[in-house]
C-alpha cells in the first residue's frame, strides 16, 4: 500500500478493481465513504459481481474474470488519445511508458468490450471520470492477484497511476488492501520462499550480512543445507507443498528437490483448506510421514486427511495471549500487548518454535541475539530490536520498542487523514506507527511513498534505485528538478554506497567512519550511511525512475493472457498463456500445454470465481467455531443467477453439484441471486469438513466440531498458478453445475 486508509479521504476518485472492502475491510471502508461524503469523491468499482462495495459505487463495470489487463490498457488508450496523461511526471519519473503506449493502442474500446464483456461506453465513462478527478486512488486486493497473470495485474495498475501522475501524492497511490492481521509484517519477515527477511535476495552477500547480524557462522548456516547451492534456491510455496510429497507419482507434476520428496509438514496458522486443488492437498496430507498443526483450533487439515498416525495438534496461544509488533496494511508498526496469560496448556508460537529448535539442536543459534546475560529470552523487545538493527532494505531501523509503545499509548493523538501526531503531544512530528521506511531513530516514518514534495526527514522520497543506473542506454535515475525537496541533490541519484556517499551527499568521511561503514545502505550495520543521508535530505535507496518494463520477466510489460480455463477458447488462441515452467518453486507448472490441450468450456461452460463473506474469515476454522457468526450462513452455498438456475431446474436453496475440469466435485446449496451474471457462479471459500460429498467431520476430536461445516470451494478451484508468485488462480476458472 503506497498511501494509507485515512489518506483515501483525500481522493477525488477511487478506482476499486478486484476488491470488496465493504465486506472484507468494513472498518477501513469508512474512509472511502468519508471521501465520497466530504470530498465528493467518485467511487468506481470493477468486479465480476455486483458486490456490497458496488452498491455504494457511482460507476460499476461487471467484468469477465481475468480480463483486468485489457480493461486497464483500454483506459490508458483513451487517456493517451485524449492527452489526459501527466506528461511531466512521465518524462521526469518513469521509464518505458512508450512501450505501454504502443500496447495500449491495440486495446480500443470495442476490442476491450469483446474481451472483458464491459460495454465500450462504460469503459469511456469510467476512464474520463478517473482521469478528470485527480488525485485518484487505485485500490485492489485478491481480485487482481489470484490469476496466472496476477503479477502482471499488479504491475499494470501502478502503471495506470504513473501515467496519470497519481503516484507520490496524497489521495492517490496504489492502495492494496492487505488481508490478515499482520499479513504485511509476515511478508516483511520473509514468508515468501525466495527471500530473506526485508525482501533481501538470497545471495552470498546477504546471507553473510545476516550471519554477521545473527552472530552465527556463515559456514554453519550453509552446512544445514543438503548442498551449499541450495542455500540460494527458492523453496516450495504454500500453494504447492503437496506436489513435493506426491513427487511426480501418478501423473502429478514433477519436482526438483535434490532428489528427495517432502516427508513432514508443520503448519503454523494456516487453514490448509484455503489452497486450491484440495483433492491433491488431501493426497499430499495422506502421503506425509508427519503432520504437525500449531493452531488454537482444530485445524481442518487434521480432519480432511485419512492419515491416522503421526498427526499432532499443538494448541497455539492466540494473539491476545502474547505480545510483540505487527504491521498494518499501510506499513505502520503496531505494538501489541498481552491481554491474558496463555490459556490451559497452550503456548505462543515463538515458544513452540524455541522448543522445536532445542530438539533440532540449534536453539543457541536461533536465540543468540535475543537472550540476556543470564540466557533468558527478552521477548518481544529484543526480537523487535533485532529486526530494527538488520532490516535496512525497507527502513525498519527506526522501529524501536520504545517508540512503538509510545505510539500505542497515544493512538488517540494522531490525525487520521495525515497520520501526523498532533502538536503539543509527545508524538508530535511523527506519523502513526512510523510507517516504513523509517530510516533512523529520529525519522518520523513515511505515510505516502514516493512523495517528493516533502523533505526526506518528513517522509519524502523518490522511487528506489534498484535496477541499475542505465538500461538500453537510458538513464534510470529521476530527471533534473525531480527530487525530494530540500535535499543535497535536485535530481536523480543512485542508491547510496560506501564508494559514492561522499560524492552524492557532498561530504567528507572521517577514516573511522569509512572503516565502520558497510558496503551499501542496505547492509550498513553501523547505520552511518542512513544518518548521513538524513542530514543531507537524501533517501538512502536513491532517487530513480519507476520502470514500466521489467526486463527479467517473461512479459516485460504486462500482457493479457487468457486464464488457463477460459470460456473463450478463441481468445486463448490469440492471447495464450505462458510456456510451461519447469522448476517453478521446485515444481513443474503447466500453462499453455494445459490451456490449449482442449476447449474446456465445451464441458465446463460456466465461469467460476471465489471470494469472501463478511461473517467468516479465511479457511473459516476460527469463525465457524462461533455460533453467532455461523448462524448468519450455516451452510456452504454457490451464488447462481436466476436464469442459469432456471435452465438447470434449480430453485433457491436446492442442492447442486459443481464439477471442475480436474474431475472433482462439491455438493452445495444454490443461492439464487442476480449479483452474478448468468455465465458465472461465485463460491465463498470459508467452509471445510466435507470432501466431494463425503462427510469427514467424524474426525474432529469430541466437542470440537465447528457450528458450520461443508465443502471447500477449493476442491473445485481449477489448476493454475501465477507465473511469478505461484498464487493459485482461484478467481477465474470453469465449472459445470447440475441439480443434486
Ligand atoms: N470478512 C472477511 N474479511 C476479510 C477476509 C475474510 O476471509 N473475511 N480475508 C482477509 C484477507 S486474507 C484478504 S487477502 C482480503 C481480501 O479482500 P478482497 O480481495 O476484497 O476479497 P475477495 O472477496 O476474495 O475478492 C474481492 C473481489 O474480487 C472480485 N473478483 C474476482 N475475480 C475478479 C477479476 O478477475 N477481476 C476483478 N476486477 N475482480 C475480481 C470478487 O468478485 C470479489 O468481489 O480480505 C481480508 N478481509
Ligand atoms: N478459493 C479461494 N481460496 C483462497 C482465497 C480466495 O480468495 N479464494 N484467498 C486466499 C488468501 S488471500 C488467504 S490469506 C488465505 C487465507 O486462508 P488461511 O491462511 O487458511 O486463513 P485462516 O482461516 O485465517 O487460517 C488461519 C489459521 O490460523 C489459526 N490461528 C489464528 N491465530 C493463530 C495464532 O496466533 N497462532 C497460530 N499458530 N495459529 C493461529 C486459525 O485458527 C486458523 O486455523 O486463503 C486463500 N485461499
Ligand atoms: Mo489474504
Amino acid at each position: 500500500m503506497t498511501n494509507h486508509l485515512g489518506d483515501i479521504q483525500n481522493a477525488k476518485s477511487i478506482f476499486i478493481i478486484g476488491a470488496n472492502p465493504a465486506v472484507n475491510h468494513p472498518v477501513g471502508f469508512r474512509h472511502f465513504l468519508k471521501a465520497k461524503e466530504n470530498n465528493g469523491a467518485k467511487l468506481i468499482v470493477v468486479d465480476p459481481r455486483y458486490t456490497r462495495t458496488a452498491a455504494k459505487a457511482d460507476y460499476f463495470a461487471q467484468i469477465r474474470p481475468g480480463t483486468d489487463i485489457p480493461f486497464m490498457y483500454g483506459m490508458m488508450n483513451l487517456i493517451f488519445e485524449n492527452g489526459w496523461e501527466d506528461k511531466k511526471f512521465i518524462e521526469d519519473r518513469t521509464y518505458g511508458i512508450d512501450e505501454i503506449r504502443k500496447e495500449a493502442a491495440k486495446w480500443t474500446p470495442e476490442v476491450v468490450e469483446d474481451v472483458t464483456g464491459v460495454p465500450a461506453a462504460t469503459l469511456k465513462e469510467i476512464t474520463e471520470v478517473f482521469a478528470k478527478n485527480r488525485p485518484g486512488s487505485v485500490v485492489w486486493a485478491m481480485g487482481l492477484t489470484q490469476h496466472t497473470i496476477g503479477s502482471s495485474n499488479t504491475r499494470i495498475a501502478p502503471i495506470l497511476q504513473l501515467i496519470l501522475g497519481n503516484m507520490g501524492v496524497s489521495g492517490g497511490g496504489c492502495n492494496i488492501l492487505r488481508g490478515h492481521d499482520n499479513v504485511q509484517g509476515a511478508s516483511d519477515m520473509a514468508n515468501a520462499p525466495d527471500s530473506l527477511p526485508g525482501y533481501y535476495a538470497k545471495n552470498e552477500a546477504t546471507w553473510k550480512y545476516f550471519a554477521k547480524m545473527w552472530k552465527v557462522d556463515y559456514e554453519w548456516l550453509q552446512g544445514n543445507f543438503v548442498k551449499p547451492e541450495w542455500m540460494f534456491k527458492p523453496g516450495f510455496t504454500l500453494a504447492r507443498w503437496w506436489a513435493g510429497v506426491l513427487d511426480g507419482k501418478n501423473g502429478n507434476d514433477t519436482i526438483e528437490n535434490a532428489g528427495d520428496s517432502l516427508k513432514a509438514l508443520i503448519v503454523i496458522g494456516n487453514g490448509i483448506t484455503s489452497t486450491a486443488q484440495q483433492a491433491k492437498v488431501q493426497e499430499g496430507l495422506d502421503g506425509l510421514e508427519l503432520l504437525v498443526l500449531l493452531d488454537p483450533f482444530v485445524n481442518d487439515a487434521g480432519v480432511i486427511t485419512n492419515k491416522k498416525d503421526d498427526v499432532y495438534l499443538l494448541p497455539a496461544a492466540t494473539q491476545f495471549e502474547t505480545s510483540g509488533t505487527v504491521v498494518a496494511t499501510n506499513r505502520s508498526g503496531q505494538w501489541r500487548s498481552q491481554v491474558v496469560e496463555p490459556l490451559f496448556e497452550s503456548m505462543p508460537d515463538h515458544e513452540i518454535l524455541f522448543e522445536l529448535a532445542k530438539r533440532l539442536g540449534y536453539y543457541d543459534e536461533l536465540t543468540r541475539t535475543i537472550r540476556d546475560s543470564e540466557g533468558k529470552i527478552e521477548w518481544p523487545e529484543a526480537a523487535t530490536r533485532e529486526i530494527a538493527s538488520i532490516v535496512k532494505s525497507i527502513g525498519l531501523t527506526g522501529w524501536t520498542p520504545e517508540r512503538l509503545k509510545r505510539h500505542q499509548a497515544n493512538w488517540d493523538k494522531f490525525d487520521e487523514k495525515t497520520l501526523m501526531g498532533k502538536e503539543g503531544t509527545e508524538v508530535a512530528g511523527e506519523y502513526y506507527g512510523l510507517p516504513w521506511p523509517c530510516w533512523t531513530e529520529k525519522h518520523p516514518g513515511s505515510p505516502n511513498l514516493y512523495d517528493i514534495n516533502k523533505p526526506v526527514m518528513q517522509g519524502g522520497m523518490g522511487f528506489r534505485n534498484r535496477f541499475g543506473l542505465e538500461h538500453n542506454g537510458v538513464n534510470q535515475l529521476a530527471g533534473d528538478g525531480s527530487a525530494p525537496v530540500g535535499g543535497a541533490q535536485s535530481g536523480g541519484y543512485p542508491e547510496i554506497k560506501k564508494d559514492n556517499i561522499e560524492k552524492v551527499l557532498g561530504i567528507t568521511l572521517t577514516d573511522e567512519e569509512r572503516e565502520k561503514m558497510g558496503a551499501t545502505w542496505a547492509t550498513d550495520a553501523s547505520g552511518i550511511i542512513a544518518e548521513k543521508c538524513m542530514e543531507k535530505g537524501i533517501a538512502p535507496y536513491g532517487n530513480a525512475r519507476a520502470r514500466a518494463i521489467v526486463w527479467t520477466f517473461v512479459d516485460q510489460i504486462p500482457q493479457h493472457r487468457e486464464p488457463l480455463h477460459t470460456p473463450r477458447q478463441d481468445l486463448a488462441q490469440k492471447y495464450p498463456s505462458f510456456e510451461d515452467k519447469p522448476n517453478h518453486y521446485r515444481v513443474f507448472t503447466k500453462y499453455k500445454s494445459l490451456q490449449l490441450s482442449k476447449d474446456f468450456s465445451k464441458e465446463f461452460p460456466i465461469n467460476l470465481t471465489t471470494g469472501r463473506l463478511v461473517n467468516f474469515s479465511g479457511a473459516g476454522m476460527e469463525t465457524r467455531a462461533s455460533m453467532y457468526l455461523s448462524r448468519i450462513t450455516p451452510e456452504m452455498f454457490a451464488d447462481i443467477h436466476p436464469e442459469l438456475a432456471a435452465k438447470h431446474g434449480i430453485k433457491n436453496w436446492d442442492f447442486v453439484w459443481i464439477h471442475s475440469p480436474e474431475g472433482t466435485k462439491i455438493k452445495v446449496r444454490a443461492r439464487v441471486v442476480p449479483s452474478v451474471k448468468p455465465d458465472t457462479i461465485f463460491l465463498p471459500f470459508h467452509w471445510a469438513g466435507y470432501m466431494q460429498g463425503v462427510d469427514m467431520t467424524g474426525n474432529f476430536p469430541d466437542g470440537t466440531k465447528p457450528y458450520a461445516v461443508g465443502e471447500s470451494a477449493n476442491t473445485v478451484a481449477n489448476y493454475g498458478y501465477d507465473i511469478v508468485t505461484q498464487i493459485p488462480e482461484t478467481k477465474s476458472g470453469l465449472c459445470r453445475i447440475e441439480k443434486a
